[in-house]
């Protein structure tokens, strides 16, 4: 009952959706994947795979393919702060772009200071265009960190020396949703790295309304897309985490879906790069994998078009999507638990479920230990010291 209500209230907003006029009028998304030799039949395998990634029953699969058809009724704004732009790259650094590459291509971007031919004044005047024209419309989606304080001027932007911050603000004010995209935007990420010298903030430090974080250095391009759709079917925020991201794409751990999970469990450690245990694929944890602590679901929609992962590439997960992960998840090559397990006791009683999470973890690094120590008594092969 509670899903045919549910399916009713995506299709009326659809349906209203729908009114709108395109904002791009010269092609629509089923002549543009016809175009690039996308079947119809690989595009609803894809609103399936969407589907699911929301968590939503699969026979809600037709409704994602309408609000992906339909994501050119909506504008959005994206801006460049302090980052790399590695999060656009991430969707769009491509030789054969995959659907959600071609989605975000077809969402009306009405402002992205990398991907507009406008510059200088016309560049400034589009941004003051855009937010007027769509006031209260409009999808703000920002990427890097925001330089604040004191310390605005380390970054302008445009003819007028705008700060990003005052660029974020104004922005922000009349958006009908707000991400931040990527870590940057999220928490600071690599420009608020400890000493943080041009104080950088994420963006709910800056601004007051509500932001929707979609961390990792960059985010992929499921995630920023899957944003996108959730927001064209429901229109209102999604179930979020104590770091307020959405709950479909962060409610689990790395570690949780990982396929050296099995590894893991059996003991069986890298101990080195290159060794025999990285050839045989086992588990990277001493090696410096942080996916025990990494809350992001790249072990199961992995990048580029479900190509590869970090883990699977032969690099432990390096906990990019988590708040202050530059200084909290270093050294990179080293285990975590090691590190910490000393200080275990020393934790406080305000210790945040993270840290908890790195108890537990010790916990189990102790009964590795204990195992390889039988192991190696009973005479076993010992893969796992
Ligand atoms: Fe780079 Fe985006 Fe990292 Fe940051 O991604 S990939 S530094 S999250 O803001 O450009
Ligand atoms: Fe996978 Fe890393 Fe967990 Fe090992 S520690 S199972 S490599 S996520
Ligand atoms: Fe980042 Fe770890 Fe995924 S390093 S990309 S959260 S596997």
């Amino acid at each position: 009952m509670e899903q045919e209500k549910l399916y009713q209230k995506i299709s009326t907003r659809l349906g209203e959706l729908k009114k709108l006029a395109p904002m791009k009028e010269d092609m629509s998304i089923a002549q543009l994947l016809d175009e690039k030799g996308i079947s119809r039949r690989d595009f609803m395998k894809w609103a399936a795979g969407m589907t699911a990634m929301l968590s939503l029953p699969s026979s809600f699969t037709p409704l994602m393919a309408q609000a992906a058809e339909l994501s050119d009724r909506l504008p959005v704004v994206w801006l460049h702060m302090a980052e790399c732009t590695g999060c656009s790259e991430s969707l769009l650094r491509t030789d054969a772009p995959g659907i959600d590459s071609l989605i975000f291509d077809y969402i009306s971007l009405e402002y992205h200071e990398t991907l507009m031919a406008a510059a200088g004044w016309q560049a400034e005047h589009n941004l003051e265009q855009a937010i007027e024209k769509y006031k209260g419309k409009y999808i703000l989606m920002v990427e890097g960190g925001i330089p604040a304080g004191d310390s605005d001027f380390y970054l302008t932007v445009g003819p007028h020396g705008t700060t990003g911050r005052e660029h974020a603000l104004k922005a922000s004010e009349s958006a009908a949703a707000i991400f931040a995209i990527g870590t940057c935007s999220s928490f600071g990420g690599v420009q608020a790295a400890y000493p943080n010298p041009t104080n950088a903030q994420g963006l709910s430090k800056i601004t007051n309304k509500p932001v929707i974080n979609v961390p990792g250095c960059p985010p992929s391009e499921k995630n920023i897309v899957g944003n996108i759709l959730h927001y064209i079917l429901f229109g209102t925020l999604p179930a979020l985490d104590a770091y307020s991201r959405p709950k479909w794409a962060y409610g689990l751990r790395i570690h949780d879906l990982c396929e050296r999970r099995g590894r893991f469990d059996a003991g069986e450690f890298v101990q080195e790069f290159g060794d025999e245990g990285a050839k045989k694929g086992y588990c990277l944890y001493k090696v410096g994998c942080k996916g025990p602590y990494t809350f992001n679901n790249c072990s199961r929609e992995r990048f580029n078009q479900h190509t590869s992962w970090p883990v699977q590439a032969g690099h432990g997960c390096i906990g990019c999507s988590e708040p202050d992960f530059w200084d909290a998840m270093g050294p990179f090559e080293e285990p975590l638990g090691d590190r910490l397990y000393s200080t275990l006791y020393g934790l406080g009683a305000d210790a945040t479920a993270d840290k908890v999470g790195v108890a537990l973890l010790s916990a189990t690094a102790v009964g590795i230990a204990a195992h390889a120590a039988i192991a190696a008594f009973k005479g076993a092969p010992k893969d796992e010291e």
